[in-house]
Parts: C-alpha cells; sequence; structure tokens
C-alpha cells in the first residue's frame, strides 16, 4: 500500500485545526491531527515543506519505520512542533492499518481491557457558586468526573473560565490578550472551591482540578495538603512540569495524586517522574508525544510503576486526536481517565466521528481505523484565523506562566 497523496488541511470551525489526510494507491485515506495551539501554521509548514515531500511512494504499512525516519531523520530530536507533526503521520498509518485490516485500531493494540473510557467534563464559573452550580449541571448529565475552575476574586480573567456552558476555548482572536495573576488570591480560593463542591454534590462523584503549572513546589505543596480531605481525583500541572526535581520536593509534602504532561512530546521528558512514582498520572496524548506509536511505549513503561494514562483531550485536539486517544485508551491496562471538553457543533461536523458519549463515558465505536474522518468541503468554508492564547502577568506587570 503506497501513499499517492499528502494534504495539509488547515481549517477554522470555531478554531483553529491542522489535519493530514493520507491517500493511498488501494484507493484508503487516513486522516491524523497536527494542532499545536496558537502556533498551528509552524506545524503545517514543517508537514508541508519537510514531510510531506518523504511520505510521497512510501509504503503505508511501516508505521515504526515511518515514525523512526522522521523522527530520527530529522536529527534535532523531539519537539513540539517536530513531534505533532509525526504525530498526524502516525495517526493516519494506524487510521490506514485499521481500514485495510478492516479492524478498529484497538484491536491492533492488543483489543479491549475496557468497554468504556471514563471522561471528565470542565466545571467552571465565575465564582465558586457558580462553578459548583456548572459541576451540578454536569453530574446531572451523567458525568462521573468533573474539573472544577473558578474565577479567583480580584482578577479579571482566570485558567479554565470560559465562553459557554459546555465549551471552554481559552484561544483569541487576535494578538495575545494579557491576564492578570495572583497565587496567594488563588491558593485562598481553591480549598473552598472544594469544600463547597463536597457539600453540593457529596462523594459519588470524581473532583479534578488544574493548578496549569503556576505554583512553586512549596505552593503546591501547601495546596495539595489541604485538599487531600476531599478526596480530589487529581491535581494536575500543579509546577512547572519540565522541572523533574521539583515532584520530589512536591512528593514530600503531600499525598495528593498529581497529573502531569500535557505539554511533553517525549518519553525523555517522564521517564524519571514514572520510575520514581513521582507522578500518578500523565496527560501527554498521541497528538502531543508523536502518536499511538509512542504513547503505547509510554503506556507500557508506566505500567508497571502503577503509573496510569490520564490524557489531555482540550478542545484544541481535534476530534481525530479524541478518536485516536480513545483507540489507546480502550485499549491499555493502565488507563485512569480521558478529558473530554465538548467540541462546539461547527467542529464536530467538519469531523464527523464514532465515538460517543454515554452515561459518564465515551465509547469509541467499532469501525476499521480510527472512526473520524474530515469533510474538506466544509472544512474550506473555515479558513484560518490568526489566533493566541493568553499570556499572564503579576500585578507588578512580571510575565508568568499562564
Ligand atoms: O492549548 C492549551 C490547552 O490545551 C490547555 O490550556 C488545556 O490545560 C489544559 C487542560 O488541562 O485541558
Ligand atoms: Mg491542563
Amino acid at each position: 500500500m503506497k501513499i499517492t497523496d499528502a494534504r495539509v488541511i488547515v481549517c477554522s470551525p470555531g478554531r483553529n485545526f491542522v489535519t493530514l489526510k493520507l491517500e493511498t494507491d488501494e484507493g484508503l485515506h487516513g486522516v491524523g491531527d497536527a494542532t499545536l495551539n496558537g502556533r498551528e501554521l509552524a506545524v503545517a509548514a514543517y508537514l508541508q515543506e519537510h514531510v510531506v515531500p518523504l511520505l510521497i511512494g512510501r509504503d503505508a504499512r511501516r508505521i515504526e519505520d515511518t515514525w523512526q525516519y522522521l523522527l530520527k531523520g530529522s536529527y534535532w530530536g523531539p519537539g513540539p512542533v517536530t513531534t505533532s507533526a509525526i504525530a498526524a503521520v502516525d495517526m493516519a498509518l494506524w487510521d490506514l492499518k485499521g481500514k485495510a485490516l478492516g479492524a478498529p485500531v484497538h484491536e491492533l493494540l492488543g483489543g479491549r481491557s475496557r468497554d468504556r473510557v471514563l471522561v471528565y467534563g470542565h466545571a467552571n464559573g465565575r465564582d465558586v457558586a457558580e462553578t459548583v452550580a456548572a459541576a451540578e449541571r454536569y453530574r446531572d448529565l451523567g458525568y462521573r468526573a468533573i474539573r472544577l475552575q473558578s474565577g479567583v476574586p480580584g482578577l479579571e480573567q482566570a485558567y479554565g473560565v470560559g465562553r459557554g456552558e459546555l465549551y471552554y476555548e481559552p484561544a483569541e482572536p487576535g494578538l495575545p490578550p494579557e491576564h492578570g495573576w495572583s497565587t496567594e488570591a488563588y491558593l485562598d480560593l481553591v480549598p473552598k472551591l472544594f469544600n463547597a463542591a463536597r457539600n453540593t454534590l457529596g462523594w459519588d462523584v470524581h473532583l479534578l482540578h488544574d493548578a496549569h503549572h503556576r505554583l512553586t513546589p512549596t505552593e503546591a505543596g501547601w495546596l495539595g495538603h489541604r485538599l487531600e480531605d476531599y478526596r480530589p481525583f487529581w491535581l494536575e500541572d500543579p509546577i512547572g512540569d519540565l522541572l523533574q526535581d521539583g515532584f520530589v520536593h512536591l512528593r514530600r509534602q503531600t499525598r495528593v495524586p498529581v497529573a502531569v504532561g500535557e505539554i511533553f512530546n517525549s518519553v525523555y521528558q517522564l521517564h524519571r517522574l514514572v520510575t520514581e512514582q513521582l507522578v500518578d498520572y500523565l496527560r501527554t496524548t498521541v497528538l502531543r508525544t508523536g502518536g499511538i506509536t509512542p504513547l503505547m511505549k509510554i503506556a507500557h513503561l508506566a505500567d508497571p510503576y502503577q503509573v496510569r494514562l490520564g490524557s489531555h483531550g482540550a478542545t484544541d485536539l481535534s476530534p481525530v486526536t479524541m478518536a485516536a486517544a480513545l483507540q489507546v485508551d480502550v485499549a491499555v491496562h493502565n488507563f485512569g481517565i480521558q478529558e473530554y471538553m465538548r467540541h462546539s457543533d461547527q467542529t464536530d461536523e467538519v469531523f464527523p466521528h464514532d465515538y460517543r458519549f454515554h452515561g459518564g463515558y465515551l465509547h469509541p465505536g467499532d469501525s476499521p481505523g480510527l472512526g473520524v474522518d474530515i469533510d474538506e468541503d466544509l472544512a474550506a468554508k473555515f479558513p484560518y484565523e490568526r489566533a493566541y492564547l493568553p499570556v499572564s502577568r503579576l500585578a507588578d506587570g512580571t510575565v508568568t506562566w499562564w
């Protein structure tokens, strides 16, 4: 099965996405997601200028070989642009492999380890009361796990508090907006948020929270310690997750379960966190880490250390990534939870997919390949729009992590 055409499709049905579509001499096509939020065109150019010429004429059956060829052949090693591009190729090749063999990809990864995939949704609001009310609505929709993010007193905007009820989109059209940040106000708020949520929702639902890399290990230890009694499912990105030593310090201070890695793009950024059991969940997903091929290896590395997958699934990862992630989630033994931020209706129309939400779980479906496609004609009606993630500053004007 030879690759005869490779198209890079950039579209913006509500937000920007970069998609790779491979065609073969057997009349089959495969799709992959290459979206890197706020830096989309860098990956589109990387694919178009440097990867597509290497793909035409290649044997589409050779997934591992192609992955190694694109990574080692580039010489420069993994980085967010490179691995997002390679991920799109890898996803499209798994999609093709499944279609060629008439099997959903999870059958090729060892078959199902579970019937359905536990997901968490995003409850948010301008204050604690609004956030808890949003969490109640999620629970009424059947969610068994809910992430809580609230506006912070004194700050106009806060990470995780977005537009729309069931839809959160942080990227803004135009140049980056600037948000203020106060660690003190945030640390005062979060324990109150969890206390109110447990009082209202009870204990029959998992609660999660994302600190979005903004705390020092000492601050994160203080917060984790205060959240322990509310039995959070996890505290995500409590500290900058590239600083591995920080997790040693954090573990000494709190027993709160820790999730990290949505910005990781290789096993080298997480192996120590896994082998020293410094974290509980890995957020790295098929897109950021270079595809299904490397994510399966990461899952297998993590399994004996009792570290589980909890893949990133924000709206900037297209339905193609969600479909691919679900194939892995349902297959690997050490799965924990999948983030599920619903896409807009427009996005779902451009990317028709098999997966369905029901009763707090996602069901990946059983059609051959990944179970997702792109409607190219419809995609063409939504051209790229420049958009950036916000930038944060402290009260004195210092730039900090958003
Ligand atoms: O593009 C950035 C988002 O994907 C990220 O901010 C979302 O942290 C995030 C999450 O946990 O979903
Ligand atoms: Mg996050």
